[in-house]
């Protein structure tokens, strides 16, 4: 049994700055412009806002790569900026969490300037510097790592003749967690100055990341590369229990909240150890056992829609079946600023189906046990942008790079660069990041109509079908579907947020039917997955007992029949 907690029945919504709304018409988002729509967050029913990074950043990976944890990247606004909008927040009876990045700093920030400066300064082991090692003479970074970027994990740095080392950019060289005065001045910089300015919590990147143990090579998983995946090396390190458990002291101070980002962490055991409540570590953590479902070795080596419902639903239930008989705590997320839109990959994006299979995925993440996430534009059934788009309208390294990487290993192949943009266009992290579709006008509204500069990223061109103010008086639309499921999520608290989840039919390839248990009461939940109405097959115990519909994403739905893409949930007798 788990004691009751706001961040348990909580609803986080995600804001990424640059695209949520210009308040001042240079064509990046910023906290005014957050500021402003604040009624409209919390007219959907969320209570929790979410601000990715704003601190000051050169913006090598769109404010992950932080150049000072104490100011705001000035396009965004100013530290009186957030500390208005924190109080704006709280003023409406909602919190506010940061993204805290503390596994690597930008290389411009001061710490890691003076680090690189010299081998004798204060600092130099802030950082994790390594001599090149030689093979037959020739220089070689200390190990085979492959970065989350691609290329190797090491940098050589001229100046002071030694390697440093990055698990993304080049430009985000990670922090040295073993020396303890690195750590006393992150936990001061970067969560303490934002906790006594009153924020709620922090969503903690990569948090899995900074005890890196051995750094020995990486076994060959990619012939043709000189760099091999590691994230079973890098991540869940020996020390992680211990950093953790000092982050968690200060955090208790303020009764903090954490949800920390949990990637290459297959097995539940050691998810358990994260998020279990005796173990004072994290609150819970976002794992990526659903939205890694069809990604490639290299996550765009793949075709799109390369899994089956099957598979989509073992990653559900893996994350879900975490709180069964434990103290522990998960999370429902299908999009973040990281990922594809939803619809997209797991509903369709045809129009026809847009709507209804936007309406069944926010059906199923209400109806699952955790704490749930919902990132800007999701609740308005936001699409990836078309295939039409040429490789200029992607921004961010993660797919540049890609695209790069494929160009140089197949000596520019016409199919290859044609496999690679299909991939991107299905998988690539941009289709989070265009402005958020406010209304038809000009930029869809997302800056002002005189604006200085166009928009950083371009706007979707189906706005008209797809935008805040439309749907805010459309009863069809997403976003008023979203509200009556968060509405039902809030009436049926115990069932859905806390009650234990059951697969009923795991092989069925076409329909997801789960149930939610809790003490005496009952719901099952069917969702179908398909673009073709399908027979309302439910397992007998549950075709045997009295039901009654509680909510369908169709109306007037038909009683042993499900639409395409209809969800549906019955509370059983
Ligand atoms: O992401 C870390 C992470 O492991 C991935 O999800 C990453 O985006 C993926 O490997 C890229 O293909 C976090 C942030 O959410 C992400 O935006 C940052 O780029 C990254 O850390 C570095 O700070
Ligand atoms: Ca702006």
């Amino acid at each position: 049994v788990t004691e009751r907690k706001w961040w348990k029945d909580g609803v986080v919504y995600q804001i990424y700055p640059a695209s949520f709304k210009d308040s001042n018409g240079d064509g990046i988002g910023d906290l005014n412009g957050i500021i402003s729509e604040l009624d409209y967050i919390r007219s959907i029913g969320v209570d929790t806002i979410w601000i990715c990074p704003m601190y000051d950043s050169p913006q090598v990976d769109m404010g992950y790569d932080i150049s000072d944890y104490e100011n705001v990247y000035p396009p965004y606004g100013t530290v009186q900026d957030m500390e208005r909008l924190i109080a704006e927040t709280h003023a409406r009876g909602m919190r506010i969490i940061l993204d805290l990045v503390v596994n690597h700093t930008s290389d411009q920030h001061a710490w890691f300037q003076e680090s690189r400066s010299s081998k004798t300064n204060p600092k130099r082991d802030w950082y994790i510097w390594r001599p090149a090692r030689y093979v037959n003479g020739v220089r070689k970074p200390p190990n085979n790592w492959l970065g989350n970027f691609g290329g190797s994990v090491w940098q050589w740095d001229e100046l002071t003749q030694e390697y440093y080392l990055h698990l993304f950019c080049p430009e985000q060289p990670d922090l040295n967690w073993e020396n303890e005065e690195t750590r006393k001045a992150i936990y001061k910089s970067a969560m303490e100055f934002w906790l006594e300015r009153g924020v709620d919590g922090f969503r903690v990147d990569t948090v899995n990341m900074y005890s890196k143990g051995e750094m020995g090579d990486a076994p060959i998983t990619d012939e043709g590369s000189e760099w091999q995946f590691a994230g079973f090396q890098y991540c869940n390190g020996p020390r992680m229990t211990e950093f953790l458990g000092e982050m968690n002291e200060i955090l208790e101070k303020y009764d903090a909240m954490t949800v920390g980002e949990c990637p290459h962490t297959p097995d539940p055991a050691r998810v358990v150890k994260y998020v279990s409540a005796k173990e004072k570590q994290l609150n819970m953590v976002f794992q990526f056992d659903v939205v890694d479902i069809g990604q490639g070795p290299y996550k765009f080596q793949t075709t799109p829609r390369d899994y089956t419902l099957p598979q989509f639903k073992s990653a559900i239930s893996r994350t879900q079946s975490i709180i069964h008989d434990t103290d522990a705590w998960t999370t429902v997320f299908l999009e973040n600023h990281d990922q594809a839109r939803s619809i997209t990959r797991f509903g369709s994006d045809a129009p026809e189906h847009r709507i209804p299979s936007g309406k069944m995925l926010a059906l199923m993440c209400c109806a699952l046990s955790g704490t749930l996430f919902i990132y800007q534009g999701q609740e308005l059934g936001m699409t990836n942008f078309p295939m039409e788009w040429d490789m200029s309208e992607y921004k961010d390294v993660d797919s540049t790079n890609y695209y790069k990487m494929v160009a140089a290993r197949t000596n520019n192949s016409e199919e290859a660069l044609k496999a690679a943009k299909a991939s991107l266009q299905h998988l690539a992290r941009d289709h989070a990041r265009v402005p958020l579709s406010w209304s038809t006008g000009p930029y869809n509204g997302f800056s002002p109509a005189d604006t200085k500069a166009q928009p950083w990223m371009r706007p979707l061109p189906d706005a008209e079908h797809c935008n805040a103010k439309q749907q805010q008086s459309d009863k069809a639309s997403v976003l008023a579907f979203w509200k009556r499921m968060l509405q039902t999520r809030r009436d049926h608290n115990d069932l859905l947020v806390h009650g234990n989840y059951a697969d009923l039919d795991p092989e069925n390839k076409d329909l997801y039917i789960f149930s939610k248990t809790w003490r005496g009461q009952k719901a099952v939940a069917v969702c179908n997955f398909t673009d073709s109405a399908k027979a309302l097959a439910l397992p007998e115990a549950v075709a045997n007992s009295k039901r009654e519909l509680l909510v369908s994403s169709v109306d007037g739905c038909e009683e042993g029949k499900l639409a395409a893409y209809e969800g549906r949930i019955y509370l059983l007798a």
